[in-house]
């Protein structure tokens, strides 16, 4: 497997995306020429190990998995690009990449399915549209979806994260006892692994890349993890720098609290806008 094919949509003026096959990976997104994205100097693109940064796709399981990988197998699965980087009549820049069960995934997971994710980069903003797609004629499935953004910040202390107000969350730092999230804002001064349920369908990340905001707009993403893995855990992940955790938050769209139910025949949609404040 090409561990090193990329695509890459330029929109010109140093803004670009750039999407790894591997995983269908978003390694980078640069807003004239300012990363977003973190990106682990540690990370591995050995065509194995799901990409330590960017944005992961996680499907068809969030977490721990008794058949296959952490997070399931969409990450470390060699995606196919059904269309090449088009610029649209909007000066925006559109690409499509697909994934479909194989032999590789019917080893994990023996349900029929297509995946196609669809990416337009435009001025400020990153639209990601995903559909998830049971082919089958019989069998239904039932999936988790979630997209495991990196950001790049420079003080993680500094970002204060809105949209998760009065939300249950499951708190893995504490075995997974639930809580509810009463502060306006989320902030992060410790090692945090959350779980938000029905959080607001936009979030606001202040004090990122060059002290500006990132907003996240969600549709049919119910849920939203926060993790940064803090000193103690940045030692124990053989692929993040010991030193890396503050350059970093993980805010999480996803749908994994409830999972999804696909009959036979019937598709499941959903997006998220990642927008430079
Ligand atoms: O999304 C947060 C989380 O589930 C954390 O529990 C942590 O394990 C993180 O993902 C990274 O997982 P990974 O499998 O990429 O090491």
């Amino acid at each position: 497997m090409a561990a090193t094919s990329v695509v890459v949509l330029d929109r010109g003026n140093n803004t670009t995306c750039t999407v790894n096959l591997f995983g269908a990976t978003v390694v980078s997104w640069r807003v004239n020429n300012q990363e977003q994205l973190f990106v682990s100097k540690q990370a591995v693109f050995d065509g194995k190990r799901a990409i330590r940064g960017g944005i992961p796709f996680v499907f068809p399981q969030f977490g721990q998995w008794a058949f296959g990988p952490q997070h399931g197998f969409a990450r470390v699965a060699r995606w196919h690009v059904e269309k090449m980087p088009e610029r649209l009549p909007s000066g925006d820049v559109e690409a499509v990449f697909s994934l479909m069960d194989d032999e590789f995934t019917h080893s994990m997971w023996h349900f029929q399915f297509r995946l196609t994710y669809r990416l337009i980069l435009r001025e400020k903003e990153l639209h990601f549209n995903i559909g998830v797609y049971n082919p089958s004629k019989e069998l239904t499935f039932s999936c988790q979806l979630l997209l495991h953004t990196y950001f790049k910040v420079p003080d993680v202390r500094r970002c204060q994260i809105t949209g998760m107000h009065g939300c249950m969350f499951i708190d893995k730092t504490r075995e997974g006892a639930v809580y509810q999230e009463t502060r306006e804002v989320v902030t992060i001064n410790e090692w945090t692994d959350r779980i938000y349920q029905n959080t607001m369908q936009e979030h606001i990340i202040t004090n990122v890349v060059s002290g500006r905001k990132m907003r996240i707009q969600k549709y049919n993403f119910p849920d939203t993890v926060i993790w940064n893995p803090w000193a103690e855990f940045a030692k124990e992940i053989p692929d993040f720098g010991d030193d890396e955790f503050p350059n970093m938050v993980c805010v999480e769209a996803g749908r994994v609290a409830a999972p999804i139910v696909l009959l036979p025949g019937t598709a499941f949609e959903a997006s998220q806008i990642l927008q430079v404040m």
